[in-house]
């Protein structure tokens, strides 16, 4: 059930750099056609770096790792791929079915792959209001499993974030910031919560990387880098933006996995555009980080 593309199965042969690109940000975070541009661009930006992008989705119930044009295409504009967390990957793979997959998802199929490096905007976390509806994204469940690097924006102030940074202490991931002491919070480049380790090198990041690996810790690791200073968002308009779509989604019943794609697709309303400006200023900048950790991981060989 696992297909990856000529191109990422040679990288991995060969020990070639290759990083992971997750489809639900594709799929469901940003508008038709900014989202297809995005990807096309995030792909022909690896490709200048000499590495290989191995975008992943599951399409007619196989797990792809490395899409075609038209595959990404058809994920920017259908509308109707559903997202694909833990619990669908098998359901989709035994019904023949398409999935955007979630970081969880794509943290899972990079595993099974082989690739150690993946990229994403920011992570799903612990939701506001948790301790009432327990709604926790399976990707800290991910984090817990699979051995992959994570590199992230941190995470939307949508979640909860020092819950979420509690339950990744709990299970034993380690956050990591790049040349930062400080978690991100996505479209702003201050939480006020910190980081337990600030690393200023990608080799240092790699190294710290192979050693849970070569002790056989299970689980993958957050690398974190801030959303660069000139293309982040103002924090009390932000806020009060956010404010407004919580209020939206508690009158509207939005509940559940619906509620991230709800935000975000308010947000870029709301925002006129802004918000996705600066998304994808911040993923751009993250694969930048995630490139250098990919070659970093090939230059040092076997762990
Ligand atoms: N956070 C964002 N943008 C996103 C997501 C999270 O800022 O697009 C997506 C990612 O695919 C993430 C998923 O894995 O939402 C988390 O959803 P849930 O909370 O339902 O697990
Ligand atoms: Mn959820």
């Amino acid at each position: 059930m696992l297909k990856l593309s000529p191109e990422v199965s040679n990288a991995l042969a060969q020990n070639k750099p290759v990083v992971a690109l997750e489809s639900t940000i594709i799929a469901h975070g940003f508008p038709y056609p900014e989202n297809y541009q995005l990807a096309l661009e995030l792909e022909g930006l690896l490709w200048e770096e000499g590495v290989v992008p191995a975008t992943i989705a599951i399409l007619g119930g196989q797990l792809k790792v490395g899409l075609s044009e038209e595959e990404i295409h058809y994920l920017a504009q259908s509308g109707g791929v559903p997202k694909a967390s833990l619990r669908d990957v098998p359901l989709l793979a035994a019904l023949g079915l398409d999935g955007a997959t979630t970081v969880a998802a794509t943290m899972q199929i990079a595993h099974w792959a082989g690739i150690k490096v993946f990229v994403t905007g920011g992570i799903g976390g612990v939701h506001r209001a948790a301790e009432q509806t327990f709604d926790v994204s399976a990707d800290l469940q991910a984090l817990a499993m699979y051995s992959v690097m994570v590199v992230c924006a941190g995470a939307k102030s949508v979640l909860d974030l020092p819950k979420t940074l509690e339950v990744l202490e709990s299970q034993g991931t380690s956050v990591i910031g790049y040349q930062t002491d400080s978690f991100p919070a996505f479209y702003l480049r201050e939480s006020g919560l910190k980081v337990d380790y600030r690393l200023d090198g990608p080799e240092q990041i790699v190294e710290a990387f192979r050693v849970k690996e070569r002790l056989g810790i299970p689980g993958g690791m957050v690398v974190v880098t801030p959303i660069p200073e000139e293309d982040a968002l103002d924090g009390e308009r932000f806020n009060a933006w956010l404010e407004q779509i919580l209020g939206e989604c508690a009158a509207q019943g939005i509940t559940g996995k619906d509620v991230t794609p709800f935000i975000l697709r308010r947000l870029h309303e709301i925002s006129g555009g802004e918000t996705v400006r600066a998304n994808i200023a911040l993923v751009k900048n993250n694969l930048k980080l995630g490139a250098q950790l990919a070659k970093a991981y090939c230059r040092a060989g076997q762990p």
